[in-house]
C-alpha cells in the first residue's frame, strides 16, 4: 500500500505540474484546448497506471462452473461480417525489434508450451463474461523470437483492421497469452480465430482478435478504441 502511494505521489509530482503551466482552458481562440487537456490527462493517467502496475499481481481466476453460458463476443463492425481465416495458410507476421522475424504457422504455434486460464473479460460497453482460454504465454513467445524486451510496446494488427497495443510489462505478465483455444476448442472466427490476445489484467478492447501481425516497438502504436479516447493503459 505504502509502495503504491509513494509511486502515485512521485507520478503526480512528475506529471501533473508541468503540462498545466501556461495552459489557459478559457482561451476563446483555442476552443479545442479543453479537448487537448483531456488527452494530456489521459496520457498522464497512462504513465501513472504504468507506474502503479505490479507485474506480479494476478487477475482473478474462476472455477469451471462459473464460466458464462452462452458465451458473448463483440466486434467494432456488424458481427455477421466476421472474417473466416484459413487455418492451413495462416501465418503470424512479426515486425519491429525482433531478432527472428520468420512468420509462424498455426501448427508451429500449437506446438509451443500452452497455458490455460479461466478469467473474466470486461467490455466497456457494460458487459462481462467469464471464459476459458488457452494458448502460448506471450512472455515465452517474445523470448523465443528474440524480441527486444527493453522496448516499450507490443503492437497487434488484426485481419479486420482492428489494432491495439500494450506496454512491455503487461506483455510479460504471466497471464498474458496468445490464445489459440476457447472453451477447450480451437478459437472460432467470432472469438478471434486463429490467434487472439488474452490479457485478463486489461479491459476487453485490449484483447485483439484475429491477429495477423505482432510488432515490438518504441513508437507509440495506439489502438482502434484507444485513438478514439479510451484510456490506453486500461488495466490493473
Ligand atoms: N480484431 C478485433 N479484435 C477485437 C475487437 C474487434 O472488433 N476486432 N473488439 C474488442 C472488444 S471491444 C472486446 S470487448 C473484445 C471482445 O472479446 P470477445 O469477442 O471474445 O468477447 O474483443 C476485442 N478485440
Ligand atoms: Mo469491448
Amino acid at each position: 500500500m505504502t509502495k503504491r502511494r509513494d509511486l502515485l505521489m512521485r507520478a503526480m509530482a512528475l506529471g501533473l505540474a508541468t503540462p498545466l503551466a501556461g495552459c489557459d482552458l478559457e482561451d476563446p481562440d483555442h476552443p479545442d484546448l479543453a479537448d487537448k487537456f483531456l488527452h494530456m490527462m489521459s496520457a498522464w493517467n497512462d504513465r501513472v497506471q504504468a507506474a502503479l502496475f505490479d507485474p506480479h499481481t494476478l487477475a482473478p481466476t474462476f472455477r469451471p462452473d462459473q464460466i458464462t453460458q452462452p458465451p458473448r463476443f463483440n466486434a467494432f463492425y456488424d458481427i455477421s461480417q466476421v472474417l473466416v481465416i484459413d487455418p492451413a495458410t495462416y501465418k503470424l507476421e512479426l515486425g519491429g525489434q525482433i531478432a527472428d522475424k520468420t512468420p509462424w504457422t498455426l501448427t508451429q504455434l500449437n506446438a509451443l508450451p500452452q497455458q490455460g486460464q479461466i478469467t473474466r473479460l470486461v467490455c466497456v460497453e457494460g458487459w462481462r463474461v467469464i471464459g476459458q482460454w488457452a494458448g502460448v504465454p506471450l512472455a515465452y513467445f517474445l523470448r523465443r523470437v528474440g524480441a527486444d524486451l527493453t522496448c516499450r510496446y507490443v503492437a497487434f494488427r488484426c485481419a479486420d483492421g482492428y489494432y491495439s497495443s500494450i506496454d512491455m510489462a503487461s506483455a510479460l505478465h504471466p497471464q498474458t497469452i496468445l490464445a489459440l483455444q476457447f472453451l477447450g476448442q480451437p478459437l472460432t472466427p467470432a472469438f478471434g480465430a486463429p490467434v487472439r490476445l488474452r490479457i485478463p489484467t486489461k479491459l476487453g478492447f485490449k484483447n485483439p482478435k484475429q491477429i495477423m501481425q505482432l510488432a515490438v516497438t518504441n513508437i507509440y502504436p495506439g489502438g482502434y478504441w484507444e485513438d478514439q479516447g479510451y484510456n490506453w493503459f486500461s488495466g490493473s
